[in-house]
């Protein structure tokens, strides 16, 4: 697979797994120890994948792309929330141009096909050790892609909230082939000039991001928030217009689309 990657920086080591815990997990480690930015991880099968707060990950064995990268990016310690929407981007319009299918994207971390979770990201962020600095050590970026799951494949309780590649295309498709374009395009879009190209990262997050304008509810900690989803931040905060008229920016939460 490494010989037919290609990239300039991402996937220069790559380790690949019959079945970790978590490739985020694992990576997280290796970063602490020093591991190069670029050094990626996949997996066939993890048996204790995490989304978000501590959230399960359905991870199968033989269906799915469950990967992580590391990243000692350049970029200010307020803008890092940009990340996961940066990733997004990549990951949506990737998948769009080998799926020919629209893929979408949903406030912080998701890739949606027809309002389904194919895609979930997961940024994990360490400060730098050395005193006073305001700059990130590294970030471990987790990104897992439904491939090749059944409706009958998904966990009851998510009712039709999730879905794959197949379902989305009506076609089993080759993981590998979906992997090495996915590097290879994450390569070009993350590794020069990160911070530089966040704005016009964000600016094509926003052209495919179904409910910007719309009216939604945060929620957020233990409050629920109601407004219009009016833009994103600098930092990839979501940017809500109250009632009163007033904007509000969340860091976190759900968005839920106001019927
Ligand atoms: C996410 O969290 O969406 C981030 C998922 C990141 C997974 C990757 S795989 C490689 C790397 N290693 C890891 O351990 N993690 C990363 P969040 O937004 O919190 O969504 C989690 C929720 O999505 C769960 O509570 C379920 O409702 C739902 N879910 C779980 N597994 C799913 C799946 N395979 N497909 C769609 N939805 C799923």
């Amino acid at each position: 697979m490494q010989a037919q990657l290609h990239t300039a920086v991402l996937g220069k080591r790559l380790i690949v797994f019959n079945r970790i815990t978590s490739t985020n997990d694992f990576l997280k480690r290796l970063a602490r120890r020093g591991a190069e930015a670029g050094t990626l991880v996949l997996a066939d099968q993890q048996t204790a994948g995490r989304g978000r707060l501590g959230r399960p990950w359905q991870s199968s064995p033989q269906v799915g792309l469950w990967f992580s990268f590391i990243l000692r990016p350049a970029v200010a310690l307020e803008n890092i929330g940009a990340l996961p929407l940066a990733i997004a981007v990549v990951v949506a319009e990737t998948l769009s141009s080998l799926g020919g299918q629209p893929f979408a994207v949903k406030w912080p971390n998701d890739i949606l096909w027809q309002q389904r979770k194919v895609c979930g990201i997961l940024c994990e962020a360490q400060i730098s050790p050395v005193l006073d600095s305001h700059a990130v050590d590294y970030i471990v970026a987790g990104i897992g892609v439904n491939v090749n799951q059944h409706e009958r494949d998904f966990h009851s309780a998510w009712g039709g909230r999730a879905a794959s590649l197949a379902i989305a295309t009506g076609k089993i498709l080759d993981r590998q082939k979906i992997f090495l374009e996915l590097v290879r395009q994450l390569d070009a879009g993350l590794f020069e000039n990160l911070a530089k190209n966040i704005p016009l990262l964000l600016w094509r997050w926003r052209a495919l991001c179904p409910n910007l304008g719309k009216r939604v509810n945060l929620r957020h900690a233990q409050e629920t928030v109601a407004g219009i989803f009016e833009d994103i931040g600098a930092g990839g905060e979501l940017i809500l217009r109250l009632a009163d008229g007033q904007c509000r920016a969340f860091a976190a939460g759900e968005v839920s689309l106001v019927k």
